[in-house]
């Protein structure tokens, strides 16, 4: 096991990493930028060093920086968390050649489902169902034009270094094509430095449903079963559940099978989650994440499972112990996210916390760094707090989260927490019926 961990990360994950560690009896090392001095992150960890000032690219994002830390320090192992270093490669590699240890997959993996043409033709060959498409990329528009009558429109061009959205363009029909193929080519070139494209057949209202996986080295794989996250706006998600209110046990026994499958041939190590579109009975690959997601909390709740604490524990090369049989799900549970932002515009809204009080109570958890008095700073993302309940059922989860909102307070910043308790009154989300699609008309229809 490892001697000591540097978490290279902030906010509510450094604390949620920091918590596993100390519950493994290993010391923890954060690392913070000028802007963070004060942070929770920092006063909780066994031992801090400032990386550098308060732009990510210059702080979070210094990779010499945070290698150095870890150096003396003594740290024998980092924890990416999600977003800054966590999908990076580069880092990874860095990471072991300096003798530590990255706590994700391998180097080989992450640079494998960065390229989402590399991740489709991978699982394709694995065995998991994929959006119907060109098989690899699309380098010319007659090429394209063949493609696209072939799978029948609308269809959707898509950047290979893509992800959020970006470089992305709909063409309902062929006179739509040429634009839609020079703007997402520009887009992407703009973007990711890099204009690859492929395109698939568009998928109109489907639901954005993903499924937890955790490899170890030794060729054990196990699904945690799946969340569903279509309620985003511009690519960013507000409430996340687990299960999905659209599927049955049988289809996630299904999916989860031909996954885990996949990932045994595929050799993949640590956290993963498998991204879908989900549209008449059907799943659809498109994407793959190779770090621990923001929204890994539902599917504790329900697994009764440590995700942290496993990806550490196989880091270190220990085995998973229990196999896909011995993990049982138990009730339904949801996750709002509370990001500081004014709930009508979505503008981001930094400044201090004057109040602070968080819900708590049976099946009630808040994953935050926020305290009476903190300065939420302007460099950063704007989410605040984490609130997640669980109960034996989904309208039971319901009950408790509309209890909750009324709970948590939060004065000094705007907070989207009226929009939380607006989503949850709303009579498709209680019934569970949406996709992708319902949240932006539900925020547009009512100012
Ligand atoms: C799609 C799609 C419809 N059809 N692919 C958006 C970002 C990227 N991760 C994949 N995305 C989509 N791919 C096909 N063939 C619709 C989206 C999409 C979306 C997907 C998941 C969650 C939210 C979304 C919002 C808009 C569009």
């Amino acid at each position: 096991m490892f001697n000591k961990i540097l978490i290279a990360n902030r906010g509510e994950i450094a604390l949620r990493i920091q918590r596993a560690c100390r519950e493994l009896g290993i010391p923890t090392v954060a690392v913070h930028s000028t802007a963070d001095a004060e942070a929770m992150h920092v006063r909780l960890a066994d031992e801090s060093v400032c990386v550098g000032p308060p732009a990510a690219r210059d702080s979070y994002l210094n990779m010499p920086a945070i290698l150095s830390a870890a150096a003396i320090t003594g740290a024998d192992a980092i924890h990416p968390g999600y977003g800054f270093l966590s999908e990076n490669a580069g880092f990874a590699e860095m990471v072991e050649a300096h003798g530590l240890t990255f706590i994700g997959p391998s180097a080989a993996h992450i640079r494998m489902m960065g390229d989402k043409i590399a991740a489709k033709t991978a699982m394709a060959g694995l065995g998991v169902p994929l959006v119907p498409g060109s098989p690899g990329e699309v380098t010319d528009m007659v090429e394209a034009e063949k493609i696209a009558a072939e799978i029948g429109y609308p269809v959707l061009i898509k950047a290979a270094a893509g992800g959020g959205g970006r470089g992305m363009r709909v063409a309902d029909k062929p006179a739509d094509l040429p634009a839609a193929w020079s703007q997402a080519r520009a887009e992407a070139r703009a973007a990711f430095g890099n204009d690859a494209v492929y395109i698939e057949k568009y998928l109109d209202r489907p639901r954005h449903i993903e499924l937890q996986v955790m490899a170890d080295a030794h060729g054990n794989v196990v699904h945690f079963g799946e969340r569903d996250c279509s309620l985003q706006r511009r690519h960013q998600k507000l409430l996340e559940e687990a299960g999905s209110p659209a599927l049955t046990a049988a289809q996630r026994d299904t999916i989860g099978a031909t996954v885990t499958q996949a990932l045994v041939r595929l050799g993949y190590r640590n956290a993963g989650t498998i991204e879908f579109l989900y549209q008449d009975g059907q799943f659809a690959f498109i994407e793959m994440n190779t770090r621990l997601q923001v929204e890994h909390p539902v599917t504790e709740m329900v697994c009764g499972i440590d995700l942290v604490r496993e990806q550490i524990r196989i880091a270190a090369g220990q085995a998973l112990g229990y196999t896909q049989a011995d993990v049982m799900f138990s009730g339904h549970a949801i996750e709002c996210r509370i990001n500081a932002e004014d709930p009508q515009t979505f503008a981001p809204m930094p400044g201090r916390v004057t109040a602070y009080h968080a819900p708590g109570g049976l099946g009630v958890r808040v994953d935050s760094a926020l305290f009476a008095g903190y300065l939420v700073p302007p460099y950063y993302d704007s989410m605040i707090a984490k609130l997640i309940v669980h109960a034996p059922t989904r309208p039971e989860a319901i009950a408790r989260m509309r209890r909750c909102l009324d709970e948590f307070v939060v004065q000094g910043v705007k907070t989207t927490l009226p929009l939380h308790q607006r989503i949850i009154e709303s009579p498709e989300f209680q019934a569970g019926e949406y996709t992708i699609h319902w949240l932006e008309r539900f925020v547009g229809q009512e100012h």
